[in-house]
């Protein structure tokens, strides 16, 4: 099999096979016969900070030298090389969430996946409930209609036809009706515009930049560490029991129940990070500060992909969100080297209280009203406004079209 591949590889290089030539074109170029030990382009473990521990060998490994083209490529796909259910119960899975069939990833059933944040149930009942049915009834009665016509009027049927051209009661209904629909479709959509563009405050950010060809998670709350995240080869997902070419060795580690404000950037060319079960999606764009978010109250394993054709191994840029209890949270932020917050706490509604834009120096004197929260309202944005005070860094790009 390895021979096959190098046979593959070897013979792309030199443009002999066309086939081959997709195979080897995610290979890196300048490693034809010996791709397995060629270095990767960019070397993404080298970027990762000392003090940060993988969790596991799988991790490590994978970290040090992330997976090659070959080792993820659909040609090794096949049960032959499935690994023995000792080698998986030796892998350390223990600590590592495990994906439930039909949750967080595509299970070949059609239509969306199960969404587990407001905003993705909110849009899937809106795509379920009002749009399909209505786009399923219009086609149907369009298409009745056409047949309707087709078999009355044919011309054996209907030897001469009528004359008529106007009919001012038909005319005024197929005008009216479309408008009601548009109507009826509008409201429940600007209302989902508006529940996605107007976020909770959040509890914790996550930047996330976009390489050729992985990605990395940046937690400015929590120190400013960063992940690397790769796609493990086929044979490693395999040992978590992972799907292929979902799986990566360090996933995005999120608390549950906290509001997270994902500030999305490119460092090379454009990609996009998107969670289908979030009903997350956002360009990567080098350059620019994109921004989302998501509320996932069910602990889990949640994949993604990049969603921007971004190059040779766009197709090998997975993403993970794992979704952990904050105590969970707080011993991972912990073995990455990063640090709590002191004042915030992940399920708060309001944990971003210790930015210092939100709360301003304890010299405010007297909140407006004799207000006794613990938290004074900030005295440094206009009292008019109802958007929250903080998170004006990217406030601009909600008006971007996609
Ligand atoms: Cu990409």
């Amino acid at each position: 099999m390895k021979t096959l591949h190098k046979l593959f590889a070897v013979a792309a290089a030199f443009g002999m096979v066309p086939a081959a030539a997709a195979l080897a074109q995610s290979a890196p170029p300048p490693a034809p016969a010996s791709a397995q030990a060629a270095p990767a382009p960019a070397a993404p473990g080298a970027a990762q900070a000392p003090g940060q521990t993988p969790r596991d060998a799988i991790s490590a490994a994978s970290q040090a030298s992330p997976a090659q083209p070959e080792e993820i490529s659909g040609a090794n796909m096949g049960g032959t090389d499935a690994p023995s259910n000792a080698s998986v119960a030796a892998s350390t899975m223990a600590s590592r969430a495990t994906p439930t069939p039909g949750i967080g990833q595509p299970d070949g059933r059609a239509g969306l996946q199960d969404q587990v944040t407001p905003i993705g149930i909110e849009a899937s009942w809106f795509h379920n409930k009002i749009l399909m049915p209505i786009i399923t009834i219009i086609s149907a009665f369009v298409l009745i209609l056409l047949l309707t016509v087709i078999v009355k009027f044919r011309r054996s049927a209907n030897p001469v036809p009528s004359r008529n051209t106007h009919n001012t009661v038909l005319e005024i209904v197929w005008t009216l009706v479309p408008v009601l629909i548009l109507v009826a479709i509008a409201v429940p959509s600007i209302r989902l515009l508006a529940h996605q563009y107007s976020p909770p405050k959040a509890d914790l950010t996550v930047k996330v930049t976009g390489n050729q060809w992985y990605w990395t998670y940046t937690y400015p709350d929590n120190g400013g560490f960063e992940v690397v995240s790769n796609v493990l080869s086929d044979a490693d997902a395999k040992k978590r029991g992972e799907p292929r070419l979902l799986a990566v060795d360090e996933r995005m580690v999120v608390p549950q129940g906290a509001v997270v404000k994902v500030i999305v950037t490119a460092a090379d060319v454009i990609h996009s990070w998107g969670v289908p079960a979030f009903w997350v999606k956002m360009d990567a764009v080098p350059g620019r500060l994109n921004e989302t978010w998501f509320k996932v109250d069910r602990p889990g394993l949640y994949y993604g992909q990049c969603f921007e054709l971004c190059g040779a191994r766009h197709g090998y840029m997975p993403i993970a969100v794992e979704v952990v209890s904050p105590a969970q949270f707080a011993a991972w932020v912990a073995s990455k080297g990063g640090t709590m917050p002191g004042a915030a706490k992940p399920t708060s509604p309001d944990a971003t209280q210790n930015s210092p834009i939100s709360n301003p120096v304890a010299a405010v004197p007297t909140a407006p009203g004799g207000d006794t929260s613990a938290t004074p309202p900030p005295t440094n944005v206009s009292a008019g406004t109802a958007t929250p005070p903080v998170t004006n860094q990217s406030q601009a790009s909600t008006s971007r079209g996609n």
